[in-house]
């Protein structure tokens, strides 16, 4: 079992608020026919790698809420409630909550501090969670101890300046290898890891998602599917285009896990 093998996965519709998602840049806004095209072509993408996808309505009230992976964190054994760093955001947790509830044997809730699941890259050998503007020291020491409690081991890294994920940064693509930007490289958060690095111009093809046998990666990266080829791998472009003018990429759009209940 690899921590990227899932047979399940919660995504949620974008409301037509999506288009004031918060976003650090001063380019377009996002087309909503668009958005919902792209949300599509993944869910899509997830059913194609045998996935479970639930659909949850969209929550016109949360322009954000469609990055389902923000609010929460899921494991086999247990989900998290996190408290996501934006103020916008702090409430998409509760949303979810009677959802998460329905389908994990227990649901934990991160009671200090700030932390954003787009923060949290799990890989073989623990979770690394990554301090941002969106996740705090005491959201991380919370989490930590939340993960401890569901025998898994964790490990604080400082995500670069002006970074707003840990996993805008980088993936994890095989059980050893993460794919991350030359700066996440250098920073020797990943020392330990079989490093790929995105070449120059692609730096935001370094979020991509390695789902059961396949990696989805942003189109228009044609030297970074090269490479994930040349690695072996089988990889699945999907544009992401709309979603990126609101600084999002392929794993904040669902919630993903292996659900041993599941036929
Ligand atoms: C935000 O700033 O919160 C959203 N506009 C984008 C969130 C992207 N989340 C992620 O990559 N995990």
């Amino acid at each position: 079992m690899y921590v990227f093998d899932f047979n399940s996965a919660i995504v949620r519709k974008p409301g037509k608020s999506v288009v004031n998602g918060l976003r650090a840049n001063s380019g377009p806004a996002p087309a909503f026919e668009a958005v919902v095209a792209e949300h599509q072509s993944y869910i899509a993408a997830l059913r194609s790698a045998r996935v479970r996808v639930t659909v949850l309505e969209a929550l016109e009230q949360f322009p954000d809420s469609i990055f389902v992976e923000d609010p929460a964190l899921v494991f086999t054994q247990a989900a998290i409630l996190l408290r996501p760093g934006a103020p916008s955001r702090m409430a998409e947790a509760q949303e979810l909550s009677a959802t998460l509830a329905a389908r994990f044997p227990q649901v934990l809730r991160l009671d200090d501090g700030f932390a954003d699941g787009g923060d949290i890259l799990v890989t073989p050998g623990g979770v690394l969670i990554g301090l941002s503007a969106r996740t705090n020291r005491s959201g991380a020491a919370s989490l930590q101890a939340l993960l401890k409690s569901i025998s898994l081991a964790s490990q604080v890294v400082q995500v670069p300046r002006g970074t707003l994920h840990l996993k805008t940064d980088c993936s994890l693509i095989d059980e050893e290898t993460v794919l991350a930007t030359e700066g996440l490289a250098k920073s020797g958060v990943l020392d330990g890891y079989r490093i790929l690095v995105v070449p120059g111009e692609e730096q935001s093809a370094a979020n991509a998602l390695r789902v059961n046998d396949v990696v989805f990666m942003r189109a228009g990266c044609p030297r970074t599917l090269d490479m994930l080829v040349t690695h072996g791998l089988k990889v699945l472009p999907l544009s992401v285009t709309e979603i990126g003018r609101i600084d999002a990429g392929l794993s904040c759009m669902s919630l993903r896990w292996f659900d041993r209940s599941a036929s």
